[in-house]
């Protein structure tokens, strides 16, 4: 047992922050097994801080974000979720899960390359019962123009031919220029107005580890819809105005916070 592990298993489940010392430590765990890169550590931190202006639930603007993103992976002929190595430190399960209901590969594509990364989280992606990984075999990528980081380099069995890609904690300025190529992006970022958030299709400004089992969730429920059904979810839905509604809901927390937060000295 690593030293790690010893002190995770020391938080106890009484303690107030107990899920989020959950998976801080499951970052930690990542970092040091390859999966997550140092600045991992970083983005996860900023997510934080934002979930917990976002009262750290999933707020009903982003769930109906996750309604239509769901609709579009269904409806979608090649689907992809894009896998980077803080989410694959974080749900690998219910990503390989949702990979299979969904029929969508999951697609390692990584910002920070380093020797040993893909092959650690292929492995973290197997252990968790995945089977349709891509973006491993580095002679087979091709590279996407206009884009300079190492996110340019995607799958021709994946990301090329797909229409619908998922991009789950996603830096930057990949999103435009997939959606300069003609595909549809789904972000899910609890920075609303991050770049990635304005830019995708459909935001879901929600944190990852609450988000994924939603979407299994509302999969078995939307799968037995017919296209009419699902086309008016995607329609109806207004990137722009939830994305709104989202940092109304962060004013309001705030505003709730100026007049409660000090309540529980009183207690
Ligand atoms: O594994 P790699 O090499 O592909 O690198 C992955 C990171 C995440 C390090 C890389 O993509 C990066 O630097 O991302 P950024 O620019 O820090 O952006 C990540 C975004 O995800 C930020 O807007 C965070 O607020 C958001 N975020 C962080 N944790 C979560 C999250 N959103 C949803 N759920 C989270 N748990």
């Amino acid at each position: 047992m690593t030293k790690n592990e010893i002190n995770n298993n020391e938080i106890s489940k009484s303690h107030p922050r107990y899920e989020s010392l959950k998976y801080r430590h499951k970052i930690i765990e990542g970092m040091k097994n390859l999966v997550v890169t140092e600045a991992g550590l970083i983005a996860h931190g900023r997510g934080e801080c934002f979930d917990y202006i976002l009262g750290e639930k999933t707020n009903q603007p982003a769930e109906n974000a996750i309604r239509a993103a769901v609709a579009s992976m269904i409806m979608a002929k090649h689907p992809v979720i894009s896998v980077n190595g803080n989410i694959a430190a974080l749900v690998p399960q219910e990503l390989a899960i949702l990979s299979d209901m969904l029929k969508a590969p999951l697609e390692i594509n990584l910002f920070y390359p380093k020797e040993g990364r893909i092959k650690a989280i292929v492995e973290v992606l197997e252990k968790a019962g995945a089977i349709n990984i891509l973006g491993k075999n580095e002679e087979k990528m091709v590279e996407i123009e206009d884009l300079k980081s190492n996110r340019r380099r995607i799958d021709p069995d994946g990301m090329l031919k797909s229409d619908v890609i998922m991009v789950p904690l996603e830096d930057g300025d990949r999103t435009e220029v997939l959606k300069k190529i003609g595909k549809k992006v789904i972000a899910v970022d609890l920075n609303p107005i991050s770049r990635t958030a304005i830019w995708a299709d459909i935001t879901i400004v929600d944190n990852i580890i609450r988000t994924l089992p939603l979407m299994i969730k509302m999969t078995e429920e939307l799968k037995k819809f017919n296209e009419d059904q699902l086309n008016k979810i995607i329609n109806e839905f207004d990137n722009k105005k939830n994305i709104q509604d989202m940092l109304d809901l962060i004013k309001r927390y705030v505003e709730d916070q100026k007049k409660d937060a000090f309540k529980i000295i009183n207690q």
